[in-house]
């Protein structure tokens, strides 16, 4: 049995997606964001934050889609979706993984301020300016860091699927249009049947309402 807790296109995407990639479909229990069984006692046992993602697997409960990716790449090397100690990848697939929760904790702020609050709770125009220059920043970086096709030279990665759920998030806050390597190398990532798999389990994102939420005057 392999069960994912999971909230449709949330970073348990980044778990679903590498699944789907090594052929496994797991059992998926969907929750929403602000769902209380999130917090239950059950859900805790799982993931001590209440987080998704979580995932039940060869008998043990794993959290945080980092290290989720990593046991999934060591205990299923067959795939090579990894970069094991001593290969010449594997500095810049562990900096990756780290990195992409850099960039994914501004688009979690974001989220917070232009999507969860409400009145009377007011988003900040000056939090959401510096959030998103910094978006923009990690963006910029992430453009220069594209090897080839992918984000290594050896090919697709955990390290993809790890910033599949950042590229989508992304553009809602900061347009792609000045980098074209990094625009194509998503429309790569999308292109894959193991994306378009895992996507079309997702069914279409209901959480943005527009296209693009620009900074607010103030
Ligand atoms: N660093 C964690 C972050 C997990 C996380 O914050 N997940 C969000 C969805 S993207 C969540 O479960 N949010 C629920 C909440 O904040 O109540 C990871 O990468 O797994």
């Amino acid at each position: 049995m392999i069960r994912l807790h999971h909230v449709p296109w949330s970073r348990s995407f980044r778990v679903l997606w590498l699944l789907t990639e090594m052929g496994i479909e797991p059992e998926l229990i969907r929750y929403r964001i602000g769902d209380r069984e999130m917090r239950s006692p059950e859900m805790l046992a799982l993931s001590p934050a209440g987080r998704v993602p979580a995932l039940e697997i060869d008998g043990i409960t794993l959290f945080e889609s980092s290290a989720i990716l990593h046991y999934l790449c060591e205990t299923r090397p067959e795939h090579g979706f990894g970069r094991a100690p001593g290969d010449p990848e594997r500095v810049r697939f562990l900096e990756l993984l780290s990195f992409a929760e850099t960039m994914a904790s501004l688009i979690e702020q974001l989220n917070l301020n232009h999507i969860f609050l409400r009145p009377p709770a007011k988003p900040s125009p000056v939090v959401i300016k510096l959030n998103t220059a910094r978006l923009r920043a990690t963006l910029a970086a992430l453009d220069r860091m594209v090897a080839g096709d992918y984000l290594l030279e050896g090919g697709f990665s955990a390290a993809d699927t790890m910033m599949g759920f950042n590229l989508f998030a992304a553009p809602y806050y900061v347009k792609l249009d000045p980098w074209p390597g990094l625009q194509a190398y998503w429309q790569r990532l999308e292109a894959r049947p193991g994306f378009q798999k895992a996507a079309a389990t997702e069914g279409p994102q209901d959480f943005y309402d527009r296209a693009f939420y620009p900074v607010p005057e103030g």
